[in-house]
């Protein structure tokens, strides 16, 4: 596509960069400058056509392009060029992630390095390691308030650590994913700090006021995320005499992303990291980076229209970099974070699929899946060459997102259920197992989120603390039932570190005053190195925990059907205790794997002959993949024993 008035700007910012940007092999660079300026400057022109510095800012914004291209490494470069031929690579079923803190797994980055063994005896390959920036020590909400986006918190190492361990993971065909906290600093960074000395400039990267008019106007539409540590979205800077938007803490100042001078400053983060070798850019609270009056200051279609301008920026300097949308949203909103258009208006390529998480929850506590079924039946369609980040825990709270008309559709009453689930969570409902802990709670809304280990979550905790086997074999069974659905479901699983071996609640936090307040820290223990041996002594709970989720990623790496091309089909089942769904090798028909998970704590059978047409296992016994043994069906029916679920093929 040609554009003559976009391309004659283009013409007209190339001839005036700077004259050390016209070598250093620079064709690749102008070819995908050239295919991405037309979208780069419609973008660019609806943010922020108005201005009357326009043209400035587009040829800043292609000067950041230009510069943090020429810096990109040759393996990078390469890495790009392979990436752009392959463009599905990350789609692939060999992918399996872990998130982890270095200083928590580990001791720091350098460390984290010697611990990688672990990660590849479990069959990890991508690795999300958890904020490692500078930010203030006791008021750094766990690294997303930084203070400065170029330096890594010396208490985990250095620039070099990060890049030494990006070459480590390459060397070992492994990812490394970081996050860009895009929506917001730390009131230490210094943009915040020019903008307290009154320096205009800065105090434009902000949303800042001189008294509460606009503020108030903004309240009204805005929800609370922090309700208890940080109660409303604004905060008084007495230093400079405003009230400062803060949407999250009180010490996390939110970007202006209506400055363009704001997203140019972003683009160039993203792009030092990926030329740190960082292959995908986890961002922050995507959804929060437009903000409207009137409106929740979420979603809103500028906010796209940033990320699609990011995308397209980074295409052109680093293509073979992908982004991970943090947007913890309604499921109606989470996958217009992969873009309007898989080509033309790609925004993140990856999404946490925080819809089936919270469906997953919800399972676990009615011990049916009327409501998972209802859920995944609903869950949006996802753009082409863009896929799912499917967890069961991370290392934030839960939050019960999935949508109270399917909550309806499955016969709860929306308001009583979700107070269920918080009770039963919380270890308040009675005969719960549970061991969460509160989160988040609203007394304005009655809403709440809830916090703890998967473990505890799911009664390990409870069942041994009063020694119960039934109790502590149905929470292993269903840890493992949960990591089946998200090994199988289409897209990349991403494992949270410890769950592997069972890690429960650690309360040690609560002795810090800067973190007493925050219960997601009761879910951010140190790594036991002392039970992650455990998973070599047969018998242990370490050893079974390990060893079925280790069989099940090498499993999944081998079933091409878990590919992530488009190739789910939910199939109706006549027990709704049940989920079943159908995994298709995208290019052979007949290699079909069929999961089946039941979420009740007594067997339960499925109708096989009531699956759709389409499920060729009309035969009178099938394949399980998982112990490699057939199974003979009775009269065309499966049995699924409690908690545990199958893989089958024919
Ligand atoms: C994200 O949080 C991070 O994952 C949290 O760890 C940070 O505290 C927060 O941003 C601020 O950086 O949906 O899109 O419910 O789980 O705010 C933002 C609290 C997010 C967090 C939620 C989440």
């Amino acid at each position: 596509m040609y554009e003559q008035a976009s391309h004659a700007l283009l013409n007209d910012i190339l001839t005036k960069l700077k004259p050390g940007i016209g070598n250093a092999h620079m064709r690749h660079f102008y070819t995908r400058l050239g295919a991405n300026f037309y979208a780069i400057h419609s973008l660019f022109d609806l943010l922020y056509g108005e201005r009357d510095d326009f043209k400035d800012q587009m040829y800043r914004l292609v000067e950041t392009l230009a510069m943090r291209y020429m810096e990109r490494s040759p393996r990078l470069r390469d890495s790009d060029m392979a990436r752009e031929k392959n463009y599905n690579w990350f789609l692939s079923q060999k992918w399996v992630g872990m998130a982890l803190y270095c200083d928590r797994f580990a001791t720091d980055l350098k460390d984290l390095r010697t611990k990688l063994p672990y990660l590849q005896d479990l069959g990890v390959n991508l690795l999300h390691v958890m904020p490692i920036l500078d930010c203030p020590p006791d008021a750094s909400d766990g690294g997303y308030a930084v203070s400065d986006y170029r330096k890594v918190d010396p208490r985990f190492g250095t620039v070099d650590d990060v890049e030494a361990l990006a070459n480590t993971l390459s060397q070992r065909d492994m990812l490394l994913v970081l996050d860009v906290v895009v929506n917001h600093t730390s009131d230490h960074h210094d943009w915040a700090q020019r903008a307290r000395q009154g320096d205009k400039k800065y105090q434009d990267y902000y949303y800042l006021f001189d008294d509460r008019t606009l503020p108030d106007a903004y309240e009204q539409g805005m929800p609370e995320v922090f309700p208890l540590q940080a109660p409303g979205n604004f905060t008084w800077d007495a230093a400079m005499g405003k009230w400062v938007m803060t949407v999250f803490n009180n010490y996390q100042w939110d970007l202006n992303y209506r400055n363009p001078e704001v997203l140019i400053e972003m683009m160039d983060v993203i792009l030092f990291w990926a030329n740190k070798g960082v292959d995908i850019l986890r961002l922050d609270a995507v959804a929060f980076l437009w903000k409207k009056i009137g409106s929740s200051c979420q979603n809103e279609r500028e906010a796209h229209l940033l990320l699609q301008l990011m995308k397209d920026c980074c295409q052109v300097t680093a293509p073979g970099v992908l982004f991970i949308a943090e947007a913890i949203v309604a499921p109606s909103e989470v996958s217009k974070y992969f873009g309007e258009d898989a080509i033309n208006a790609k925004e993140c390529e990856i999404a946490y699929n925080a819809t089936f998480m919270a469906l997953l929850w919800d399972a676990v506590a009615t011990k049916n899946a009327r409501l998972l079924n209802q859920g995944v039946k609903n869950l949006p369609v996802k753009l082409e060459r863009a896929t799912w980040l499917n967890y069961v825990r991370c290392h934030d709270d839960i939050g019960l997102g999935f949508d109270d008309h399917d909550v309806s559709l499955a016969g709860y009453d929306p308001p009583k259920h979700r107070h269920f689930l918080i009770e039963y969570f919380t270890g308040r409902f009675a005969d719960s197992p549970a061991r969460g802990l509160l989160f988040g709670q609203n007394l304005k809304t009655g809403d709440a989120r809830f916090t703890g280990s998967l473990a505890s979550l799911v009664g390990l905790e409870s069942a041994l603390e009063s020694q119960d086997e039934h109790a502590i074999e149905a929470a292993v069974k269903t840890i493992v039932l949960l990591h089946s659905l998200i090994l199988s479901f289409g897209g990349i699983p991403l494992i949270y570190y410890g769950d592997a071996l069972g890690t429960l609640n650690d309360m040690a936090y609560m002795a810090d005053p800067f973190k007493a307040n925050d219960t997601r820290w009761a879910h951010r223990s140190h790594f036991d190195w002392g039970k992650a041996e455990k998973r070599h002594q047969s018998g242990t709970i370490e050893h079974k925990l390990f060893g079925a989720l280790k069989k099940l990623i090498t499993l999944r790496k081998e079933l091409v059907a878990f590919a992530d091309v488009g190739n789910r089909q939910l199939l109706p089942v006549n027990n709704l205790n049940l989920l079943a769904f159908l995994r298709t090798d995208a290019k052979n028909s007949h290699n079909k794997v069929l999961v089946v998970a039941n979420f009740n704590t007594e067997p339960q059978s499925l109708d096989m002959a009531a699956l759709s047409s389409s499920v060729l296992f009309q035969r009178d016994s099938v394949k399980d993949l998982v112990a490699g043994n057939r199974l003979t069906l009775d009269n065309q029916t499966l049995t699924v024993p409690p908690l545990s679920f199958y893989w089958l093929s024919e």
